[in-house]
């Protein structure tokens, strides 16, 4: 244990984690909110978490837990696809991509009151931030106008804002802070080196570009990504080393298991040991002591004993609401049944 300790607490290799050619190439002016990277986790480092055992990884990532969080308070988030399907990108995992044969349909932007009546659920139901997803490559201008009115209308009811809309253009995203937009969901989904098996019509510079935006525009950054794809265990480290080294880390970390859906490319991979996936809740935490690390998407075909171990792991964040965009989670009731039972008091 000293010994592991010892080692991922040593300076990290000097590799780097982006292709810095490829930032220095990219027509974004440099800003000071740029992601630059930092040092901070090798890969290797991260590696060697997930390879402790298990109830030494847990207890490390319960130390650093319980110095920066109340470990018994959970952050529950509820989301709504404002618009569904039918969307041009090919993100493997996706349903709502429009090429992939699946159950979800191409509907319109959904009007501003439906918006607000299932705003006000969501504070029924006591949650305490409301994020609204859309299947675009990215917001036209036209498309962005009714989202800002939703943006402004959402926060005057007293929740946090939060929005997923694809990737941004100059001058978007101070359009969304100014609409009163506390996050934005933007995700880097895997590790650069596995990234093109699973989406080619969006590069990983693309990504980190529209984060530079949001950084830039002084909205909260929630960047996280999907496990189970059929990544390597390095790869799972890849993509936490991206996250933990940017020159900011984002406030909220989303960590999905791939949801498999008929029609998508994903569909049938190889499922994800569900010990191996609270082993990344918890690499998480201790990589990213002062974020939110959100257990997303896969809470449905998640035993409640799972569910807990990451919670205990550093998870204190969920996606809470029968439905995220297209497919099943936990009713309301079940998660607060599971909250009584193990003393988790939501925030
Ligand atoms: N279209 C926008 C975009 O891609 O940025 C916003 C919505 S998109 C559905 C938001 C995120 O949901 C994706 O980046 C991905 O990480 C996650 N996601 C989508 N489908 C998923 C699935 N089947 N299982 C797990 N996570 C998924
Ligand atoms: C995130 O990281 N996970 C959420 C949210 N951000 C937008 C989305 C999960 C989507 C799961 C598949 C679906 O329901 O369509
Ligand atoms: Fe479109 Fe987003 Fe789905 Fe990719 S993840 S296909 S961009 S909705």
């Amino acid at each position: 244990m000293l010994e592991i300790k010892e080692k991922v607490s040593q300076k990290p290799a000097q590799e780097s984690i982006i292709n810095l050619d490829e930032l220095n190439k990219s027509s974004l002016k440099r800003s000071a909110c740029e992601p630059q990277m930092v040092n901070r986790w090798s890969v290797d480092d991260i590696v060697a978490l997930f390879e402790l055992p298990f109830s030494d990884l847990i207890y490390r990532a319960q130390i650093v837990h319980r110095e920066n969080f109340d470990p018994n308070a959970v952050q529950v988030s509820t989301l709504l696809s404002i618009k569904t399907g039918g969307c041009s990108e090919d993100c493997g995992y996706c349903p709502q991509a429009a090429r992939y044969h699946t159950d979800v349909e191409n509907e319109p932007l959904m009007q501003l009151d439906a918006v607000l009546t299932a705003a006000q659920e969501a504070i029924d139901n006591g949650a305490s931030r409301f994020c609204m997803g859309a299947a675009w490559r990215g917001p036209k201008q036209r498309d962005l106008e009714p989202v800002l009115k939703m943006i402004a209308e959402v926060k005057a009811m007293g929740l946090e804002t939060c929005a997923t809309l694809g990737m941004l253009k100059e001058g978007q995203a101070e359009q969304l802070k100014n609409a009163g937009l506390d996050y934005y969901n933007h995700n880097l989904d895997t590790a650069p080196e596995f990234y093109g098996d699973v989406i080619t019509t969006r590069t990983y510079q693309d990504r980190l570009e529209t984060l530079d935006r949001v950084r830039g525009a002084d909205i909260n950054v929630c960047c996280g990504g999907i496990v189970g794809m059929g990544e390597s265990r390095n790869q799972r480290a890849g993509l936490l080393a991206q996250l933990a080294n940017m020159e900011r880390p984002p406030e909220s970390v989303p960590i999905n298991l791939l949801t498999q859906v008929e029609g998508t490319p994903l569909h049938g991979t190889e499922e994800l040991d569900q010990i191996e996936f609270v082993r990344t809740i918890a690499a998480a935490r201790i990589t990213m002591p002062h974020s939110f690390v959100r257990l997303s998407a896969g809470r449905q075909s998640m035993h409640e004993g799972i569910q807990a171990l990451c919670f205990i792991a550093g998870a204190n964040s969920i996606f809470y609401g029968e439905k995220l965009l297209t497919t099943e989670n936990p009713e309301a009731e079940t998660d607060k049944k599971l909250f009584a039972k193990l003393g988790i008091k939501k925030i």
